[in-house]
């Protein structure tokens, strides 16, 4: 792994994108797996497209009621995370300038193939950094612009390869100037240098010779920080009610 962020830093697009792949092992990669389907079946959120796990609760009025994150979704990401330095001149991390210095909020989507998630924005209920950690198989993140009438562009203008074990990390005007979203598809195609904006920074791209990738079950865990947090006491405040 790179010493500096900076050092894999995705080029060619909108201030800010980090890729790495192999950030986490084999053996780390089936231990995350395992737990995530081991956890208490109503954990699970399905939706139309994909299904969801949210760790440690659902957000309320863009409230995160204060509660610590599982050991198993911390141990070891956390720590690689916040011990990696930006750059020589910007030796803080990546959470260095986050509300609580670290993130304190999981989302686990799993996709089948033939399954995504529209475009959309992240929003203001999270300090604008995301690191995504993939599990499982490989896909595309598409990255789109919006239209000065708010309209998202119906082509993406990026994408980003994603396989599994690695970390991506959007942040800046990536965050929150553009739209990220997931086709619904069964493969991804047209995979080359010319269209892929992580290519260089891919692990291997023998998997991708052909142009194309047919999708396999792919799960994301979103590391992110709820800049709200409410502490139990405060929780009457949080829903409204006295
Ligand atoms: O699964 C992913 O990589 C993207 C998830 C996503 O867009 C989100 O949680 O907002």
């Amino acid at each position: 792994m790179s010493s500096f962020l900076e050092e894999d830093r995705i080029e060619g697009l909108p201030a800010t994108a980090f890729y790495i792949a192999d950030f986490i092992t084999a053996e780390e990669e089936q231990y995350l797996l395992g737990k995530i389907a081991t956890a208490p079946k109503p954990r699970w959120k399905q939706l139309s497209k994909r299904r969801l796990q949210t760790w440690p609760s659902d957000l309320t009025k863009n409230t995160l009621l204060e509660a610590p994150l599982p050991g198993w979704l911390t141990d070891t990401i956390v720590s690689r995370l916040t011990s990696l330095p930006i750059s020589t001149s910007e030796p803080a991390h990546i959470f260095q300038n986050s509300p609580h210095h670290a993130p304190n909020h999981v989302l686990i989507n799993e996709y089948k193939p033939g399954e995504g998630i529209m475009p959309h924005k992240d929003g203001t209920a999270y300090h604008p950094v995301v690191c995504t950690i993939s599990l499982g198989g490989s896909l595309c993140l598409e990255i789109f612009e919006s239209n000065e009438d708010g309209t998202t562009e119906l082509k993406p203008k990026w994408r980003i390869l994603q396989e599994p074990r690695s970390l991506l990390i959007t942040t800046d005007q990536l965050y929150t100037d553009y739209l990220h979203g997931i086709a619904e598809t069964t493969e991804d195609v047209d995979l080359g240098p010319s269209t892929v904006s992580n290519w260089k920074l891919l692990r291997s791209t023998t998997e991708y010779e052909k142009g194309r990738y047919d999708r396999q079950t792919r799960t994301s865990l979103t590391y992110r920080d709820v800049i709200k947090v409410s502490k139990l006491g405060n929780k009457f405040a949080m829903f409204g009610k006295r």
